[in-house]
């Protein structure tokens, strides 16, 4: 258990290593209970050092034996790790250390799932695996022997020898300790090649434990994909003989980039028609392009510290996006991205959690692997390409990669690459890494005689150690409509300086439309007093996709709220727009499907609670239940001949045209579960041969409240598939009606498929729970308190799946007294909790506030 009151580590205090290594060779001695580690390590002293201590990072281990320059050492156990008395010359340190991979629940180090033996290592695992400067500064080559009967048995880089009961593999890129990877176990692989741009051949291999092979091939062709467009669109090639990626079946996050051998959570990576949704191939796709583009945005160049973390993730998520752009429809992404931005990002950053993309400090590491991190790292990305050009980002991405390969980089050395690149001075840019929150666009027009000006003011509010805002760099895409629907001007970036500022349109012949922010140039909320007619006609004539669902998506939350408070509520403006957009087929299906799907409970209740009011969990559910059955019988007499149009008649394939007219189809289908009480649920559940068409109906039968016979067929059929249990598990949670949910919740931890050892079943109930948020926020604190049992039996065994659910509290300050007293009282009660892991204490401590 760690240190349950632990100090937090500033950015500020930031020293040089005093010793870097050379080469790293290690031995593995496998055994569950007791593996043996030998490590030998060449250290230098770092010239760039201020002080001259050796120390090395350690966690868990026994040791059996240390020794510099071959004479045994007796190190002194300081916090973290241990001090040993180190020539002021380079030196080779070996040891043998014991550590326990069966007992390591945790699942970060060296660990067992299912039977085989893998590792975790970011952010810092690798000091449970044997003693090291466990810090991304320090980089080194390394050679690795593993020595077992396992058949298969992996480690980063190139194989380079074996032998009966051992494998040697070498790679040769300088690398930090938390790329290191081991994999060993019953495993077997599809294999590929790919052929690099400079005709260099590339062995591919996607490991997965016997039984799984059919749920491979989408994974490897993404891999390949992945490949060919580093190379096209960053001019970036592989550079080792062989790339491999690993599934496992208990891990905390999605996947994990270590170099030349990528270890995925099994839902990150496995899928097939019979199993797998839509959403699961695009989400699969996405991730392996990610953890492939860490190659050289992660690995290549590193981060100096944890506080530069961004600068890989930031980075790395928006390569992916444009990825993911690139091989579907890039309105549709876009529109997807900014969902799930604001959906978890803005909801982080106007809570205890909001912190700077660059934050000065943290306690544990890993509570920062954050949307603020991740997804608005990459915003602050796509507006820095947007200031500077497409020609300007990739003179600057050539730049960076030629200054900085094999380099431990910082946010500054980035920033310092564009300047360098395009001339721009970033100084006021550089605010968006510093400054945490949302800011707020006001936005006011004038309109005389030709001439149409808009005024901007911008306002970040207060967060969490940070009251003072100074103003920010906004890109801000504006283009004009006309009162017939044309364009009259065309999308122009304005950039915004100063806290307000007016822009002006001149020779205009009649007062337009603004279209504004459009493809959501900067992650911000704008606050522009509109009509519910003005929406509409965005929505019909916009020729920015982004904006014209934004229109739609305003004019929904508009209904909403005003049925919510008893305001004005411009039901009949929403509805004959949604029919209007609907019928439009020359509009993708997708794009109809992203327009037709309803705002978030959640949503609203954040919208709510930014206009000044206490959202009532109840009262959002209500009223969304109204307008589900509002809207389905206005757009009744639409839904047979549009649901014909969405069949599939080809063999299912997980492309986007596919799935967008799957993803029509059930919302379409939603709407007709209203009407018919799930007749045609039932009939598409019993003809569906995809997962996307089963689970659909599932959960339209769930909502009808006539699934019993479906969930128990469902559940015998998929026994046997852990990832298909999950989303039954999931379903079954997010679809219960807010009296029945922790009932639900309570009767599906008893099920004997239920563990919390592993990630993806604790998560499939209680992250479903948290994401319900009538049944979770019930009056009478049940929800709390059932969350707050779970978490406090959860943290022994797995600290960071307790501290992320956690989060689920986040946003107890919108709500009531009564509720804020009830979650007070849990997050009091589990921060009492004797033996409190960091993570958690960390997490529930800034929460509670
Ligand atoms: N770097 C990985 C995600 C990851 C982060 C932390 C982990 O353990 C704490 C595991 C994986 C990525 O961005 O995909
Ligand atoms: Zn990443």
């Amino acid at each position: 258990m760690k240190d349950a009151s632990p100090q937090p580590i500033y950015l500020s205090d930031y020293t040089p290593p005093e010793y870097l290594v050379d080469q790293v060779e290690l031995t593995f001695r496998l055994a569950p209970s007791a593996t043996r580690v030998i490590s030998k390590i060449r250290f230098r002293p770092n010239p760039e050092a201020v002080s001259k201590r050796f120390f090395l990072h350690g966690e868990g281990l026994a040791t059996i034996s240390s020794t510099i320059d071959g004479a045994p050492v007796t190190p002194r156990e300081v916090e973290g790790g241990i001090e040993v008395d180190a020539p002021d010359a380079p030196f080779t340190w070996e040891a043998e250390v014991e550590i326990d991979p069966k007992a390591n629940t945790a699942l970060e180090g060296l660990y067992m799932s299912n039977g085989m033996y893998c590792t975790q290592c970011e952010a810092e695992g690798f000091r449970k695996i044997t003693w090291y400067p466990d810090r991304p500064d320090v980089m080194a080559p390394f050679t690795v022997r593993i020595e077992g009967d396992e058949p298969v048995m992996l480690s980063n880089g190139n194989p380079t020898a074996s032998g009966d009961g051992w494998r040697e593999w070498t790679d040769p890129w300088p690398k930090p300790a938390y790329l290191f990877a081991l994999v060993a176990g019953d495993l077997v692989a599809r294999e590929d090649s790919f052929t690099t741009m400079s005709g260099k051949h590339v062995d591919l291999r996607l490991w997965v434990r016997p039984g799984d092979e059919g749920k491979t091939a989408f994974g490897m062709e993404a891999l390949k994909k992945s490949m060919k467009w580093d190379e096209e669109v960053y001019g970036r090639e592989y550079d080792l003989d062989i790339f491999q990626i690993v599934a496992v079946s208990d891990f905390n996050m999605g996947a994990m980039e270590n170099k030349g051998l990528n270890i995925f959570n099994t839902s990150a990576v496995l899928c097939s028609p019979e199993t797998s949704t839509d959403a699961n191939f695009e989400r699969i796709e996405a991730i392996i392009a990610h953890e492939y583009f860490h190659n050289w945005t992660g690995n290549r160049i590193t981060c100096r510290d944890w506080f530069q973390l961004s600068l890989k993730e930031g980075l790395t998520v928006f390569r992916d996006q444009q990825f993911s752009a690139d091989m579907r429809s890039p309105s549709v992404c876009r529109i997807s991205d900014v969902l799930s931005l604001r959906g978890r990002q803005f909801r982080e950053d106007n809570g205890p959690l909001a912190h700077q993309v660059q934050p000065d400090s943290f306690v544990e590491i890993n509570n920062f692997y954050t949307a603020t991190i991740y997804e608005k790292g990459a915003e602050v990305i796509r507006m820095l390409k947007t200031l500077v050009g497409d020609d300007g980002y990739r003179k600057a991405l050539d730049l960076y990669f030629e200054r900085h390969d094999g380099q431990a980089c910082t946010i500054d050395d980035w920033l310092k690459v564009f300047e360098d690149a395009t001339g721009r001075d970033l100084s006021q840019f550089r605010r968006w890494y510093k400054q945490a929150g949302t800011p707020r666009l006001k936005v006011t027009e004038t309109w005389d005689d030709g001439t149409y000006q808009l005024t901007f003011t911008q306002t970040t509010p207060p967060t969490p150690g940070q009251a003072v805002k100074e103003p920010q760099v906004i890109p801000i895409a504006v283009g004009l409509l006309g009162p017939n629907g044309d364009e009259v001007r065309e999308t122009q970036v304005l950039e915004m300086t100063e806290g307000t500022q007016t822009f002006t349109f001149e020779g205009l012949s009649a007062r337009p439309v603004p279209s504004i922010l459009r493809g959501f140039s900067a992650p911000v909320i704008v606050e522009r007093e509109t009509t519910p007619d003005e929406r509409a006609f965005l929505l019909a004539h916009d020729t920015d996709e982004f904006n014209r669902w934004e229109a739609g998506r305003s004019l929904a939350k508009e209904v909403l709220t005003g049925m919510i408070t008893g305001g004005d509520a411009p039901q009949a403006a929403y509805l004959d727009a949604l029919a209007t957009m609907l019928r439009d087929d020359s509009a993708d299906p997708a794009f109809r499907a992203l327009a037709l799907q309803m705002p978030g409970e959640d949503d609203i209740a954040q919208t709510l609670f930014d206009a000044g009011m206490t959202p009532d969990p109840d009262a959002i559910h209500e009223a969304c239940e109204t307008l589900k059955q509002a809207r389905a019988e206005y757009l009744q007499d639409l839904l047979p001949r549009l649901s014909a149009d969405m069949t599939v008649s080809e063999p299912f394939e997980p492309n986007a045209e596919q799935a967008g007219k799957r993803a029509l189809g059930l919302q379409l289908l939603k709407l007709a579960t209203r009407l018919d009480g799930g007749k045609a649920a039932q009939a598409q559940y019993e003809a569906a041969d995809n997962m996307t068409h089963s689970l659909g109906a599932l959960a339209c039968l769930l909502d009808a409240g006539k699934a019993d016979a479906a969930l128990a067929e469902f559940r015998e059929r998929w026994k046997n598939d852990a990832l298909v249990m999950d989303k039954w598990f999931m379903l079954q949670v997010s679809h219960a009606a807010p009296a029945e949910a922790a009932a639900t919740v309570e009767r599906l931890t008893k099920d004997p498929a239920f563990t919390m050892k592993n990630p993806n079943r604790f998560r499939s109930v209680f992250g479903a729970f948290a994401g319900n948020p009538a049944g979770f926020h019930q009056k009478d604190g049940s929800g709390y308190a059932l969350l707050a049992d779970w978490l406090i039996r959860l943290d022994p065994i797995n600290p960071q799946i307790t501290a992320r659910m956690s989060g689920a509290f986040e946003t107890w300050k919108r709500y009531d007294a009564d509720r804020q007293d009830l979650i007070a009282g849990e997050l009091d009660r589990i921060l009492a909790t004797p033996g409190l892991s960091r993570d958690t204490a960390e997490m529930v401590g800034r929460i509670r506030g």
